[in-house]
């Protein structure tokens, strides 16, 4: 995007502030994302929701504009819990479409903050457990029935299972004998994986309001390493509890980034799931059921297996759905998940 591009879309929201220049923040793998500075001391976050994959943009920004409001009517937005604040267009809508069928949306960008790719150490695990508890205890209390599926069967099993079958079929051949292992690996893996599904299904596991999207790098910690946010909330929809507290652990005990191809350096670090799983329940409260309780390592297990599922799949079709920077980039994401399942499985 060029300087007077971007300068266009910021001066569609209502910010009171001028444009004065601009940073890609490229570490996600679906959306294109800029940290926008201006005359005022604020700076904000100008992103591009790839609506090829979030086919309904404004119920996704309800999803998520109604979760920011919610959180700020409970705790206020304060130094030790920060709240995404989302501005509205001279319009008063929360996203923005472009002449070219874009959809973007504004938030302020939260200062003094960083984030981590790995966890550094076990006070890191414990509040990035914290945080995320405390961000399902305090959205426990909203409706389901208010929000979208902003993508639908987003972590089922059976879902993306069969996305795999048909890339199986259709995919790239050359691809598959670079991946016969890890293929294998998949299809031996199939009904074990489903155990989540399955008791989600019978009614065993309640549904709530849930992130979806919890990895390391969308929680903010102070300079005193305490959580202070949770952000990209895109993928906030209806789910079950497993699989916020699993896809953190997936990079939280990640030894190494998600993308480390040098497996030997990926290992599952217990100290720092025993941490961040304390941090879990105590920002969560007392609210779990004993199923929920008994299923935690399976919701490891299962997050785990399904990133390298999916990562596998886009390998096989041609990396046509993740961001890729280098050659098999989806396949070293692939090998490098399926290397910490099998830490994780054989230390515990
Ligand atoms: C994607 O774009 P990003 O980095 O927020 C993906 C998540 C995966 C993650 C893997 C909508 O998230 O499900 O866990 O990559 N989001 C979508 O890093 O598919
Ligand atoms: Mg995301």
């Amino acid at each position: 995007m060029y300087k007077p591009q971007l300068e266009f879309l910021f001066n569609q929201f209502r910010t009171g502030t001028k444009f004065t220049g601009f940073r890609e923040i490229d570490s996600g793998h679906i959306n294109d994302t800029y940290l926008i500075e201006t005359t005022s001391e604020k700076k904000y976050v100008l992103q591009r929701i790839n609506h090829k994959v979030f086919l309904d943009v404004p119920g996704l920004v309800n999803n998520k504009v109604l979760v920011s409001k919610h959180l700020v009517n409970k705790l206020g937005n304060n130094e030790s819990f920060k709240v995404l604040e989302f501005v509205p267009t001279s319009e008063g809508l929360f996203y923005f479409l472009d002449g070219e069928g874009n959809f973007w949306n504004l938030s302020i960008f939260i200062e003094d903050s960083r984030i981590y790719e790995t966890v550094p150490n076990e006070k890191v695990a414990f509040e990035g457990g914290k945080l995320t508890g405390l961000f399902l205890n305090l959205t426990s209390d909203l409706k389901v029935i208010d929000f979208i599926e902003v993508i639908p069967k987003f972590h089922d099993m059976s879902f993306r299972y069969e996305q795999f079958e048909e890339a199986l079929n259709k995919g790239n051949e050359k691809r598959f004998l670079v991946a016969e292992e890890e293929i294998r690996f998949c299809l031996e893996r199939k009904e074990e994986m489903m155990t989540l599904q399955n008791l989600k299904e019978a009614g065993e596991l309640p549904i709530r309001i849930t992130h979806n999207d919890t990895k390391i790098s969308n929680i903010l910690f102070n300079q005193k390493e305490e959580g202070i946010a949770v952000i990209d909330t895109d993928t906030i929809m209806p789910g079950i509890i497993h699989y916020d507290f699993g896809d953190a652990i997936r990079t939280m005990c990640n030894s190494a980034a998600e993308d480390e191809s040098d497996l030997s350096k990926v290992q599952f670090n217990m100290e720092f799931y025993k941490n961040y799983k304390r941090g879990f329940l105590e920002g969560l409260g007392t609210g779990l059921t004993k199923v929920e309780k008994e299923h935690l390592p399976t919701a490891v297990k299962t997050m785990i297996f399904i990133m390298g599922l999916r990562f596998l799949t886009d390998f096989l079709n041609g990396d046509v759905y993740y961001k890729v920077q280098f050659e098999n980039h989806n396949l070293v994401r692939a090998r490098n998940q399926f290397k910490l399942l099998s830490s994780f499985e054989q230390q515990l």
